[in-house]
């Protein structure tokens, strides 16, 4: 094969991959696999810069930092919404519409969730990317297409498998930053004593506007394409058209937008999607409606700030303001001391919110927070809750600095803040505070599951020196159980018997519970896969090895090599396996055979049961689902199937009979 072809190959492939990502939602290969990818397409186009395309996956990085932004006029201006308030303004919506149309026309609309984010126009010539801008003031945008080309889910080159690209197509939609993704960035930020966004919003708009396009890539930027600006070369009749051309020439389009009969479901879609609102993985502050049909459209018109045939629904604000109580520190599980502040309870986005971080002393001195101020709180579904600010006019007189002490407020032993870091530390690691939390942690859900010991509990065994380290869990008595607080007998022995079955463990479990730096569920799973499930291996790993694991970094690994280094931790885990802690052996490694492939089991089969055929298929990396769809790869069909089995046939989807399926395991 020629270097061009391979080269031609590979982009291809990447392409396909992002697409399966970004837009079907249905990756089939790791992360770890796509970057293997990306480094072999790197070495070849080092080898031939000639062969380089501006199109290509390797081009979203690697351009030189900007002194300043070019601006764009939008051809066609980038207006904004106007708003309805309640559901009385989105039936207003629709009569003045009805009135301007003259008639009692039927209209039908398409609505979607109004993203939190920040607008931007995509240009693509011969279906080429070659110019990106934001809003601006919705003549005149900044270029940021160095930026752009960093988010993975924007196509560098049309998709033109089921439809050709137009000669010209701009592409409106929003930059946005999922709530996870938020949450850990702050996080990144906060461990590399980076400042802290206040909201999603705010870090994608940052993000966006770095003039050095390197650091745009480290951010986890989303987008959703919903608008269309001059398009030459191709007309559709709908905006639902429009939009499933989108997902067809790659862009990624939200998969909540609905077409709608009337205005009477716009509204019932606008409350429902209220009520959902924080179990999205995004932030957003309302919905938009739109006219679908494109001639009523332009019957319609625009105003001059914005088009008359579209709305944006608010929802109810996100946030109160309230007053600060007491500035407390928390001691964690590491020692970090974290300043949190008392409030006086409110309740903001459907919760009550009591407690609020305010992460450290710089945060703190940046905000200007104090104890009596009255502060602006923001929440919005799994995002944590935060100080936006302060409202200065209400500070009482005798309000003054809040000033972390130098001292561990559990336990009085120095806390250390290094030079250049925002986080300070107790230093004394037998804590009574990160005891605690050690212990909080090993018992926890999702490492050994030990039901029946609380924070109550903790605290008491820890203050009456019962338990050191969490090995003593394991030497705990009847005797010295009952003899506590709010412990009848009856619970005492329950509580002994919870301890003694979470002994029978599994080896990523176990070493989540140790609670190592920077090794949390996750990583612990891809240690277990690593070593085998093997404990006195892992003890006695090097960082050679570990930096050899695919997503196990030289951050991770130092962590590892460090905690093993201390004897005190590995004297812990050995009286843990001798006090009776045994690891479930992890199951002989099975061909990955169904990496990537989807089945749908329907009717009664013979020798298994579909849990169990599900169970090998995924066993083996594929995925079952429980109904066909156009990701269906295998259908396999028992006795009297139905529907499922039509609509595979229909589809053209291979059908397995269950002994066909039992003779592709063997
Ligand atoms: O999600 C949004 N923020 C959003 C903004 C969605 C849309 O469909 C929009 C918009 C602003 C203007 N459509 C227009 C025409």
């Amino acid at each position: 094969m020629s270097v061009r072809t391979n080269i031609d190959a590979l982009r291809s492939e990447l392409n396909d991959h992002n697409y399966r990502y970004y837009v079907l939602d249905d990756p089939v290969i790791s992360d770890a696999e796509y970057d293997r990818l990306l480094r072999e397409l790197q070495s070849l186009e080092d080898a031939h810069p000639d062969l380089i395309t501006n199109d290509s996956p390797t081009q979203r990085v690697g351009a030189p930092p900007l002194d300043g932004f070019g601006s764009i006029e939008h051809r066609i201006p980038m207006q904004s919404l106007a708003n309805a308030m309640d559901t009385d303004e989105l039936l207003a919506f629709h009569d003045r519409l009805i009135r301007r149309l003259g008639e009692e026309k039927a209209i039908e609309y398409i609505a979607e969730p109004k993203l939190d984010g920040l607008a931007v126009e995509l240009v693509y010539e011969h279906g080429k990317f070659v110019n990106g801008s934001t809003r601006g003031d919705g003549t005149t945008g900044e270029e940021i297409t160095q930026n752009l080309k960093t988010i993975r889910a924007i196509p560098l080159a049309l998709r033109v498998e089921t439809q050709s690209a137009p000669a010209l197509l701009e592409v409106r939609g929003e930059v946005f930053i999922r709530k996870d993704d938020f949450n850990k960035l702050n996080k990144q930020q906060e461990a590399n004593d980076k400042p802290i966004f206040a909201n999603p919003r705010n870090a994608a708009a940052g993000s966006l506007r770095q003039l050095d396009s390197s650091i745009t890539a480290t951010r986890p930027l989303s987008i959703f394409c919903y608008q269309a600006g001059v398009v030459e070369g191709v007309t559709f009749e709908t905006h639902s058209e429009f939009l499933a051309a989108l997902q067809n020439w790659g862009f990624p389009v939200n998969p909540e937008i609905k077409v709608l009969s009337g205005i009477e479901d716009a509204v019932i879609f606008h409350s429902e999607l209220e009520s959902r609102r924080n179990t999205l993985p995004y932030e957003i502050d309302g919905s938009v409606i739109k006219v679908n049909n494109y001639a009523l459209r332009e019957e319609l018109g625009v105003r001059s700030r914005s088009p008359r045939w579209a709305i944006a629904g608010k929802f109810k604000a996100q946030q109160e303001t309230t007053v600060v109580e007491d500035i407390v520190l928390s001691v964690g599980r590491t020692g970090a001391v974290t300043p949190v502040a008392k409030l006086v309870p409110v309740k903001v986005g459907g919760v009550m919110v009591s407690n609020v971080t305010l992460h450290n002393q710089d945060e703190i001195d940046r905000k200007d927070i104090r104890v009596g101020d009255t502060v602006l709180i923001q929440r919005a579904g799994d995002v944590i809750p935060q100080v936006v600010k302060v409202i200065l006019e209400k500070r009482p007189e005798i309000a003054s600095p809040f000033k972390m002490t130098n001292t561990c407020p559990e336990c009085d032993h120095d806390v250390y803040r290094p030079e250049g870091e925002v986080v300070a530390r107790c230093q004394n690691l037998s804590c009574p505070a990160q005891v605690k939390r050690r212990i909080e942690h090993f018992v926890s859900k999702n490492a050994m599951d030990i039901d029946g010991v609380g924070e109550k509990l903790i605290d008491q065994l820890v203050e009456k020196k019962r338990i050191k380290s969490v090995d003593d869990l394991f030497r705990l008595t009847l005797d010295q159980l009952s003899g506590l607080e709010r412990m009848a007998e009856k619970s005492a022995e329950n509580t002994i018997s919870a301890i003694n079955n979470s002994k029978a463990t599994t080896f990523h479990r176990f070493i989540h519970a140790l609670g190592i730096r920077n090794v949390g569920e996750h990583v612990s799973k891809v240690l277990e896969k690593a070593f085998g499930g093997n404990m006195e291996i892992f003890m006695k790993t090097n960082v050679e090895y570990l930096e050899a694991i695919d997503e196990v970094g030289p951050i991770v690994a130092e962590t590892i090599i460090t905690f093993w280094s201390d004897e005190t931790n590995v004297n812990i885990v050995n009286n843990c396996f001798e006090l009776g802690v045994t690891l479930e052996s992890v199951k002989n490694e099975t061909e990955q055979i169904f990496t990537g492939k989807t089945f749908v089991f329907t009717g009664s089969l013979e020798k298994i049961t579909r849990k169990e055929g599900k169970e090998i298929v995924e066993e083996r990396g594929g995925r079952a689902a429980g109904s066909v769809s156009a990701k269906t790869d295998y259908v396999v069909a028992g006795e009297n199937a139905g529907s499922k089995l039509k609509k595979a046939e229909e589809s053209g989807i291979p059908v397995l009979t269950e002994s066909e399926f039992m003779d592709l395991i063997k």
